[in-house]
C-alpha cells in the first residue's frame, strides 16, 4: 500500500508525465479490489459490480460516467453538446490511470476512488473513499459522491443561486422553483450544477455534473473538508474540466456547452419593463417620457396584461387594439418591443383558442401517469403544458410566434417555466406526470416530470429560440428566460427572477450575475430597481448606476408596486439616472466588443476580479460587490450602497486610470496591495480602466437603433500590453457569420520620444457607422507632439487641464501607424 502511494505522489508529481513509461495495469503486488482496464481514450475502472468509465476529451476535460450495478446510464445529455462528448482525447496510461487531456487521472486500487491531478501535479479533485454511493433519496435511486475540500479553496459557479460569491459554507439544491427571493432562499429558478474550484494561487478546475434530476450540493456545510453532491436519480455522469486558470475552464466549459451567442445589440441597451403596462396608451406615453427626456431607451416590455385573459399568444384588443401600430411606432423611436409568451396554454377546448386547438390535435400537451391530460392551474386558469422534450411539440410551439413575429415583436419573454402551478405545495407539476422525450442519444421514451423537471424551461426557451430563427432565418433571437439548465445559455438570456427592491438585493445582484458568467450565462441581469416593492429614490438611483454596468440592464417592477422610470423621483434623480444610462450608451462599442468576445469564447462581460486578476485572490479586501466589465473596466461599488463610508478598492498589481477623470489611479500601498479609498456621493461610482487599454466609446445616442453624430473614440490608456479591438456589425442579423463584421485590433507602445498607435488589418466586410477616429491620449503631460499618421501629419490638441491628448484621424482599415513625437524642447 505504502510503495504504491508512493508511486502515485511520485507520478502525480512529475510534470514530464510523457516521461512516465506505460506500465502493467494490473499489477499484482498489493491486495487489488479493483481493476483497471485501458481504452484508448481512458480506462474501465471495475471494483466488484461497480464499473466507473473515465474519458478524455478532446476540450480538455474528463468523463466520468459511473453505474453502481455495473450498468452506465445512457449515453445521452441535455447539456454537453454531443460533438465535445464525441471527440475524445487519446491517452497515455499510467500505474492506475492515465494522462490525457491536459489531465491525470489515478485510481485508488483499494476503493476505486478517482484523483484528478493536473500536469503540474496540483490535486483538483480527489474522492473521498468510492467514486459513488447510492442513496435513499429517489426510492434508493440517488447517489452521492464525496470530495475534499482543501482548506484554501474556494468555490464558484451553480449560477445564480443566493449567498457570497463564494460557495464554501453553503449548501444548495438544484431544482427549478417559482421562488421571489430573499437572502438565503434556494433553491431558486434555474440548476445549473457547475462549480468551479479554485486554489489559493489561482489553479482552477471545473466540476459539472450532467444530471437533470432534483440534486444537490453541499460545500463543506455538512462537514467542513468536503463536497458532497449527486441527484435523486438518473445516471451519474459528470465532467472535471482542466484549467489551469478559471479563464480556461470557463472558455472549456463554453467549448462544452455552448458559447453565450452574440446577442442582438438592442439588447445590450437599456430597457423598461413593468407588470404591467395596461395599454398601447400607456406605452406610448412611457416611450414618448424617454424620448420628451432624453433618457437613452433600447426596448420596451408587455408584460402579461397585454393579453385577452392571460391567454399566451393572445392580445387584450380593448386595451391594445393594433399590436402592429404600436410596435412601429415604437420602433420609429428607436425602442424595440419585447412580449412575455409563458409556456401554460389555457384550456380551453372549443372555444376557438388556437394555441390549445392545435397543441391538442398534435398531441403536444403532458400528461399525467394514467395517461389523461395534465390540467394545473396558472394565470390562465386551467391550463395545459407543452411536452418540449419532442422535438415535434416545440417545432409546433416555434410556429405560435407566427403573428407577433409579423406584428415586428423583436424580442420574447419566457416566464413561469420552472414550471410554476398555483395552488399546490410543490409549486409544479406532479412529479409522476410524463414527459416524452424525443431527442437524438436519447432512447425515444417516455420519462418522469422528476427527470425532466429542470430541463424542461431550458427546452421551452429552445423551443422559442429554435422557432424564431425558423420564422426569422436571418435574425439574432431573443429570448429571456426565467428556468434554465446548464447549456440553456445557447437559446436564451437570463435574469435572476423576484428581486425585491431593498439594499441587500442590489448588493446580492454582483455574486448572483458574476456566478451566472462563469456557469456560461453570460447574458443576464436582475431587475433594476427590484421587482417586489418600491424603491427609495436613492436605491434606485445606486441601482441605476451599477445596473449599467452589468449585462441585461433592465428596470423591472411588480403589480401594486409604485412606478420606477427613471423620471419618478424627480430632476435630480433624474439627472443622476440620465447620466449613468448615457454612459452606457457611450461605452457601446466596448461592450460590443465583449459580446463579440463572450460569442467566440464563453468568456462573459461581467468577471469576478480575479478571472483576469489572479492576484485578486490573494487579497482580504471586500470583493462580493467589485466585477469588471470585460477584464478591462473594473467596477467597485460601495459595499455598503445605503451609507457610504469610506471603503478601500483593491486594484490588482500594474497601473490603472480613473475612468471619470481618466487620469492615472493613485493608490497607496497597503501591504502588498495597492489600495484606493472610496467615498462616493449618490452621483458617482468609482470606476477604474486599467493601463493597457484602448476603449472604444461613441458620440451619444438615444437608442442602438440611431446613428451616432460624429467620430469613433479611441480612449487610450497607456500601460503595459496596451490593446483594443474595435467590433462592429449591422447589430441585428445572422450576417457577421457570413463574413459582414468588422473586427480589428488597435495597440499602442509607449516610446522614448512620445508614443505609438498601430492599427493592424481590419478583418471582415462590415462597412461602419464612423469615418473619423477621435484617439484620446489620457495621462498625457506637456504640449502637443508632432503628429503622423502613416508619415502624414494630422492635428494633435492637449489638454493640460484634462491631462489627455485628442488627435483626430480618418477610419483606419488597413494596417497603418500613428506617432507621437515630442518636439525637441519637451524631452
Ligand atoms: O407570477 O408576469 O418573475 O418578472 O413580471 C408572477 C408577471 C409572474 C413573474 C416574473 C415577473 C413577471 C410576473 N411573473
Amino acid at each position: 500500500m505504502i510503495r504504491q502511494a508512493l508511486l502515485l505522489s511520485a507520478l502525480l508529481a512529475s510534470p514530464a508525465l510523457s516521461a512516465v513509461r506505460p506500465t502493467n495495469l494490473q499489477s499484482s503486488v498489493l491486495p487489488i479490489r479493483s481493476r483497471v482496464v485501458m481504452r484508448p481514450d481512458g480506462m474501465d475502472v471495475w471494483s466488484g459490480r461497480r464499473l466507473t468509465r473515465v474519458t478524455a476529451l478532446a476540450v480538455g476535460a474528463i468523463r466520468v460516467r459511473i453505474g453502481l450495478e455495473g450498468q452506465l446510464g445512457e449515453d445521452a445529455s441535455w447539456a454537453v453538446l454531443p460533438e465535445a462528448r464525441q471527440a475524445t482525447a487519446p491517452v497515455t496510461p499510467l500505474t492506475w490511470g492515465f494522462a490525457g487531456a491536459g489531465l491525470v487521472v489515478t485510481v485508488d486500487p483499494a476503493t476505486g476512488g478517482l484523483t484528478v491531478a493536473d500536469t503540474a501535479g496540483h490535486v483538483l479533485l480527489k474522492d473521498i473513499d468510492a467514486p459513488a454511493r447510492r442513496t435513499a433519496t429517489g426510492g434508493g435511486a440517488g447517489f452521492q459522491l464525496a470530495k475534499a475540500m482543501p482548506a484554501n479553496w474556494r468555490y464558484f459557479g451553480l449560477g445564480d443561486k443566493t449567498g457570497p460569491l463564494d460557495r464554501r459554507g453553503g449548501s444548495f439544491v438544484t431544482w427549478n422553483s417559482d421562488s421571489p427571493f430573499q437572502e438565503t432562499t434556494d433553491p431558486l429558478y434555474k440548476s445549473i450544477p457547475f462549480v468551479i474550484p479554485v486554489g489559493p494561487d489561482g489553479t482552477a478546475a471545473g466540476l459539472f455534473l450532467d444530471n437533470s434530476w432534483r440534486g444537490f450540493f453541499d460545500f463543506g456545510k455538512g462537514q467542513s473538508d468536503t463536497l458532497r453532491f449527486g441527484a435523486d436519480g438518473g445516471p451519474i455522469d459528470y465532467y472535471v474540466l482542466a484549467g489551469p486558470t478559471v479563464k480556461d475552464v470557463v472558455q472549456r466549459y463554453a467549448r462544452l456547452t455552448g458559447p453565450s451567442p452574440l446577442p442582438p445589440l438592442w439588447a445590450l441597451g437599456f430597457q423598461q419593463s413593468r407588470w404591467s403596462y395596461m395599454s398601447a396608451d400607456e406605452v406610448r406615453g412611457i416611450a414618448q417620457h424617454y424620448r420628451q427626456d432624453h433618457i437613452p431607451l433600447d426596448a420596451l416590455w408587455l408584460d402579461i396584461d397585454y393579453q385577452d385573459r392571460n391567454r399566451p399568444f393572445t392580445v387584450n384588443t380593448k386595451t391594445f387594439p393594433d399590436m402592429a401600430g404600436l410596435v412601429s411606432d415604437l420602433k420609429q423611436q428607436g425602442i424595440r418591443t419585447v412580449a412575455i409568451t409563458d409556456l401554460h396554454i389555457a384550456f380551453a377546448p372549443n372555444q376557438g383558442y388556437a394555441p390549445y386547438d392545435t397543441g391538442f390535435v398534435g398531441d403536444h400537451f403532458v400528461k399525467k401517469a394514467d395517461g389523461v391530460l395534465y390540467v394545473g392551474p396558472v394565470w390562465p386558469g386551467p391550463a395545459v403544458f407543452p411536452d418540449f422534450t419532442r422535438a415535434s411539440t416545440r417545432d409546433w410551439w416555434g410556429g405560435l410566434y407566427k403573428d407577433f413575429v409579423a406584428d415586428g415583436i423583436a424580442g420574447f419573454w419566457n416566464d413561469m417555466n420552472e414550471p410554476a402551478v398555483f395552488n399546490t405545495p410543490s409549486k409544479t407539476m406532479p412529479l409522476s406526470n410524463l414527459h416524452r422525450i424525443e431527442e437524438p442519444g436519447f432512447a425515444t421514451r417516455t420519462a418522469t416530470h422528476a427527470e425532466i423537471h429542470n430541463i424542461f424551461g431550458m427546452e421551452n426557451s429552445r423551443a422559442t429560440h429554435d422557432g424564431l430563427l425558423k420564422l426569422r432565418p436571418d435574425e439574432r433571437p431573443f429570448v429571456l428566460t426565467r428556468a434554465s439548465f446548464a447549456g440553456g445559455q445557447r437559446y436564451a438570456a437570463t435574469w435572476t427572477g423576484d428581486n425585491s427592491s431593498t439594499w441587500n438585493q442590489l448588493r446580492m445582484t454582483v455574486p448572483m450575475l458574476l456566478n451566472l458568467g462563469m456557469s456560461g450565462f453570460a447574458w443576464s441581469g436582475a431587475d433594476v430597481g427590484g421587482f417586489l416593492g418600491t424603491p427609495s429614490a436613492d436605491l434606485l438611483t445606486r441601482w441605476i448606476e451599477i445596473g449599467a454596468f452589468q449585462p441585461i440592464f433592465r428596470d423591472h417592477s411588480a403589480k401594486d408596486t409604485a412606478y420606477q422610470e427613471p423620471w419618478v423621483h424627480g430632476p435630480v434623480h433624474e439627472a443622476i439616472r440620465r447620466r449613468f444610462i448615457e454612459e452606457r450608451y457611450r461605452l457601446m462599442p466596448y461592450f460590443y466588443a465583449v459580446a463579440d468576445e463572450t460569442a467566440r469564447t464563453g468568456l462573459p462581460m461581467m468577471r469576478p476580479v480575479f478571472m483576469d486578476y489572479p492576484d485578486a485572490l490573494d487579497t482580504d479586501c471586500p470583493s462580493d460587490m467589485v466585477f469588471t466589465v470585460g477584464g478591462k473596466l473594473l467596477v467597485a461599488p460601495p459595499p455598503q450602497p445605503e451609507s457610504p463610508g469610506w471603503y478601500d478598492v483593491c486594484l490588482p498589481k500594474g497601473g490603472w486610470f480613473d475612468y471619470w477623470t481618466g487620469k492615472p489611479a493613485t493608490p497607496r500601498m497597503r501591504g502588498t496591495r495597492q489600495v484606493v479609498q472610496e467615498k462616493p456621493a449618490l452621483d458617482q461610482l468609482p470606476v477604474y480602466v486599467r493601463a493597457g487599454t484602448i476603449l472604444p466609446r461613441q458620440p451619444l445616442v438615444q437608442s442602438t437603433m440611431e446613428t451616432p453624430i460624429g467620430a469613433l473614440e479611441l480612449a487610450v490608456y497607456p500601460g503595459d500590453g496596451c490593446a483594443g479591438t474595435l467590433y462592429a456589425d449591422d447589430g441585428h442579423s445572422l450576417g457577421y457569420q457570413r463574413g459582414a463584421y468588422l473586427r480589428q485590433t488597435v495597440r499602442c507602445s509607449v516610446t522614448p520620444t512620445g508614443l505609438e498607435l498601430r492599427f493592424d488589418k481590419r478583418d471582415g466586410s462590415y462597412k461602419p457607422w464612423w469615418h473619423d477616429i477621435d484617439v484620446v491620449i489620457h495621462g498625457w503631460n506637456g504640449p502637443a507632439p508632432t503628429a503622423t499618421l502613416d508619415d502624414k501629419p494630422v492635428p494633435a490638441t492637449a489638454d493640460a487641464t484634462a491631462a489627455t491628448l485628442t488627435v483626430r484621424i480618418p477610419d483606419r482599415r488597413d494596417i497603418s501607424l500613428l506617432r507621437l513625437v515630442r518636439t525637441a524642447s519637451d524631452h
